[in-house]
């Protein structure tokens, strides 16, 4: 039997007002949220949004600017709404504490996804550690199954390389491993679970490694950004991510974040600025700058020789690889830094949708609002009356685009932030400095 929601989804498009939304994405309020759905189109047009399905309160997804250490020997790098491991020391050994553990995390306000991170974050925070020294890392399982932590890139001692049956026994809910080691090649690299691999990274736990030159000299940069690259299947109306999808993603995220919930890259004009990008998703993203030509200097198997780079405005991050950037900040401005995969800029309710472009869907409204209260036929021109109208959404799920720049919505979700480049930035100022303001004559004129 064809339900109403199918009826819907199948034969409407775009739908969005009340049931609508719902019934927009044929798999999501279908297979997941029927309850909602029938309870969503019951209410009609004026219908809050539900509370958040997740529930509890997520920790705050700040960006927490590491403290620099007291010895001066390197500069700490910027996680994006994330933040850096603290560490101890134990007769000259570098200590950090990493904890595996269910995390709830807030993609941006209004979605909160039941996740499995480290010490309360995903990605967990990032591991910073000097060429050479040695350090102990101690991994506390808290998941209601067994791990372990692969070192990713780094050249570790085989005993250390952290792969499940292959070079140690996985560590099971309740123990902590041990991993002990030096590294002698400065770089970007990741650490992540090699145990129950396909479910672990699904939900989130990942992480970046940065080790920094013994010299704090060589290749010193004045801003240093580092962000983590994945995917998620998390439907409409629902809270846990779908471990079991291959392909078909329809979260893209920044250090486990969404557009408007990124926080900028605010950068002082003049800076040398190195973005560290990091993938775990499952496919490649050709991340995008706008404004500069910049030079991709290393990969997570170390530094490109000056004379092998070559600019560019564009770089692909393969899946499972790190990718450094660098440039120097010499044009103000607010400028656009995303995925191009146009679908990893946009949020759930965008993908897998019937085309309405060019479809006179005069009439519609009236006889669909005959059964569904408020219903609303969009999609004929474009997508772009969306982003302009807030609509009501199944709950604990963002707009397809969201966020308002000076000029009026910005239509964008997912894998997009904006690098601020400003005059007269304090060094280790990192506070979103506002809008732009664009000079007089500079900017594009209606006619
Ligand atoms: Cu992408």
């Amino acid at each position: 039997m064809t339900s109403r929601r199918d009826f819907f989804s199948r034969g409407a498009g775009i739908l969005t007002a009340t049931a609508g939304a719902v019934g927009l994405t044929r798999s999501a309020a279908a297979q997941q949220a029927p309850a909602q759905a029938a309870h969503a189109a019951a209410k009609g047009p004026g219908a809050r949004r539900a509370p958040q399905l997740a529930g509890g309160t997520a920790p705050t997804a700040r960006t927490v600017v590491p403290p620099a250490p007291a010895d001066g020997s390197y500069r700490p790098v910027v996680t994006l709404n994330a933040s850096s491991l603290p560490y101890t020391i134990s007769a000259g050994v570098k200590e950090f504490r990493l904890v595996a553990q269910p995390v709830k995390r807030e993609f941006a306000p209004g979605m909160v996804v039941n996740c499995w991170g480290y010490n309360a974050q995903t990605p967990g925070p990032t591991i910073e550690m000097v060429q050479g020294e040695r350090v102990r890392i101690f991994v506390k399982n808290e998941l209601p199954e067994w791990t372990t932590v692969h070192w990713h890139g780094m050249l570790v001692p085989n005993g250390m390389d952290g792969v499940g049956g292959l070079t140690q026994p996985q560590i099971p809910p309740g123990k902590t491993g041990v991993y002990e080691f030096a590294i002698d090649e400065p770089g970007t690299y990741m650490y992540h679970p090699h145990a129950d691999e396909m479910v672990q990274m699904a939900m989130g736990l990942m992480g970046m490694v940065v080790v920094h030159p013994k010299d704090p000299t060589e290749r010193a940069i004045d801003r240093d950004f580092a962000i983590m690259l994945h995917s998620w299947d998390v439907k409409p109306g629902t809270a846990t991510p779908n471990v079991a999808q291959m392909l078909d993603f329809d979260m893209w995220t920044f250090n486990s974040r969404v557009f408007p919930g990124i926080d900028p890259l605010p950068v002082r004009l003049g800076d040398r600025v190195r973005v560290r990008i990091g993938n775990l998703s499952m496919t490649s993203h050709p991340i995008h700058l706008h404004g500069y030509h910049f030079h991709q200097t290393a990969t997570d198997g170390g530094r490109i020789p000056d004379s092998a780079q070559w600019p560019m405005t564009t770089v692909n991050v393969p899946v499972g690889a790190t990718v450094d950037i660098e440039f120097v900040a010499d044009r103000p401005g607010d400028w656009a830094f995303h995925c191009h995969k146009s679908h990893h800029a946009m949020n759930a309710m965008s993908h897998d949708i019937p085309n309405m472009i060019g479809v006179n869907q005069a009439g519609m409204d009236k006889r669909i609002g005959g059964l569904v209260p408020g219903y609303m036929a969009m999609g004929s021109t474009g997508m772009a009356e969306m982003a302009k109208m807030a609509m009501p959404l199944p709950r604990n799920t963002l707009p397809m685009m969201a966020g308002k720049g000076p000029f009026g919505p910005l239509e964008m979700g997912g894998m997009f932030t904006v690098v601020k480049v400003r005059e007269g930035l304090a060094p280790g100022d990192y506070r979103d400095p506002g809008w732009y303001r664009q000079p007089t004559g500079t900017a594009m004129r209606l006619l």
